[in-house]
């Protein structure tokens, strides 16, 4: 591990609209330039608008990452409050910002497990239901078609401990098991070209969970269902996925013929060495099994969630230092070799 150059300021020139900013160095190369490298998308997900008013957020979120996503605000309920009536504001902001930088954006929330009008929890009737997905996913997805290069379409829909889907889903409860087989064939409908991806917890940790991915999965790819790939969210506590395990699901997928990527990694531990160990373990094994996607959910413990009292689950501290796990990441990224 390399040691931090604390007290090193590096001047980053970002659009002119925002002038230049210092922030800490990391003593390195960017991620993203080490990305650029290897055709690696390193992205940062939980990118609130009101975040980018931060100079400091927004000029190391540029400079360390080609990729980004929303935190919440493409939601049904925060994009689509009322029917027709859209908060376009909030996500063209960070569009125009991505593109400024030179990143993807990645889109996530078409179905998630919250955020559900009332106005969409009112219909109980099938075709009405499937035709107020289909204008909102027609919306969004219309609006923002070649800005927003990959969707997760549909996240969480297995019980978080395994055991089946969860019934309890606004979408399960109108369409039953289909809803999922719907949203990717109305999403497909509305964006050719996008990547399209469902979006699932734990399933790197939990055997059960895993298989019943991979059998909700296969059944949809058997019924030519419009999936590019799983996405693996990746929320860490103490313990990394055994090793070997991402190299597997790596390679279930890819003989369906699909792709797998990291969504939201991060790790919630008090002890910042073990979260350096599990950071390079998964970025490492994940470059070495051909994962060419990885974002993590946020990148700053400025604005990280966690349900650990006290963790701090995310590559740099609250004033925009890198932490061990960043040098871990980097070093993970800068070893990788491409397979010829
Ligand atoms: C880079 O990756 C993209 C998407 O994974 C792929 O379409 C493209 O062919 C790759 N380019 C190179 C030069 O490998
Ligand atoms: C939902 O239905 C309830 C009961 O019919 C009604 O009072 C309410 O206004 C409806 N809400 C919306 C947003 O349509
Ligand atoms: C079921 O969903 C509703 C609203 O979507 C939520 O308020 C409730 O807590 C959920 N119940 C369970 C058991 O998850
Ligand atoms: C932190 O994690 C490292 C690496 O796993 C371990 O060697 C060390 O004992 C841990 N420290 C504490 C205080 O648990
Ligand atoms: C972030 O890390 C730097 C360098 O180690 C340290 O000086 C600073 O106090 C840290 N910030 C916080 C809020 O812990
Ligand atoms: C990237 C993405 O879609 N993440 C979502 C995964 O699912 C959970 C639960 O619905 C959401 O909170 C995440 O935003």
């Amino acid at each position: 591990m390399k040691t931090i150059c604390a007290a090193t300021l590096i001047i980053a020139f970002l659009a002119a609209t925002e002038g230049t900013v210092a922030f800490p160095s990391t003593g390195t190369t960017s991620l993203r330039e080490e990305a650029a490298k290897k055709n690696i998308t390193i992205g940062s997900g939980a990118i609130s608008p009101t975040y980018l008013k931060d100079p400091e957020f927004a000029a190391v979120l540029a400079y360390q990452f080609n990729s980004l996503s929303p935190e919440n605000e493409m939601k049904w309920s925060l994009l689509e409050p009322t029917p027709g009536y859209f908060n376009w504001g909030t996500i063209d902001t960070l569009v125009e910002f991505a593109e400024a930088h030179d990143m993807v954006v990645k889109g996530h929330g078409l179905i998630s497990g919250c955020c559900d009008p009332d106005y969409l929890l009112n219909i109980t009737e099938p075709t009405a239901f499937r035709a107020a997905m289909t204008a909102h996913f027609r919306a969004v997805m219309q609006r923002y078609h070649g800005k927003v290069d990959r969707w997760d379409v549909v996240t969480e829909a297995l019980k978080t401990m395994g055991g089946g889907l969860d019934t309890n889903s606004t979408f399960y409860k109108v369409l039953g098991p289909d809803y999922i087989e719907y949203a990717f064939r109305i999403a497909r409908a509305a964006d050719r070209d996008a990547k399209l991806f469902i979006n699932e917890s734990l399933v790197e940790s939990l055997l059960n969970k895993r298989q019943e991915l991979y059998d909700l999965v296969s059944r949809l790819v058997a019924n030519g269902v419009p999936i590019t790939g799983v996405a693996l969210e990746m929320h860490i506590t103490e313990t990394a996925p055994i090793p070997g395990v991402i190299t597997d699901i790596v390679n279930s997928y890819r003989a369906l013929g699909l792709e797998v990527t990291i969504s939201e990694m991060d790790v919630h531990t008090l002890n910042s060495t073990l979260q350096a160990d599990i950071y390079g373990a998964v970025i490492e094994e994940a470059l070495d099994a051909g994962i060419t996607d990885i974002s993590f959910w946020g990148f700053t413990d400025k604005h990280a969630y966690t349900w650990v009292s006290g963790a701090k689950p995310l590559m740099f501290n609250e004033t925009y230092y890198p932490k061990p796990a960043f040098y871990a990441t980097h070093t993970s990224l800068t070893n990788f070799v491409n397979m010829p």
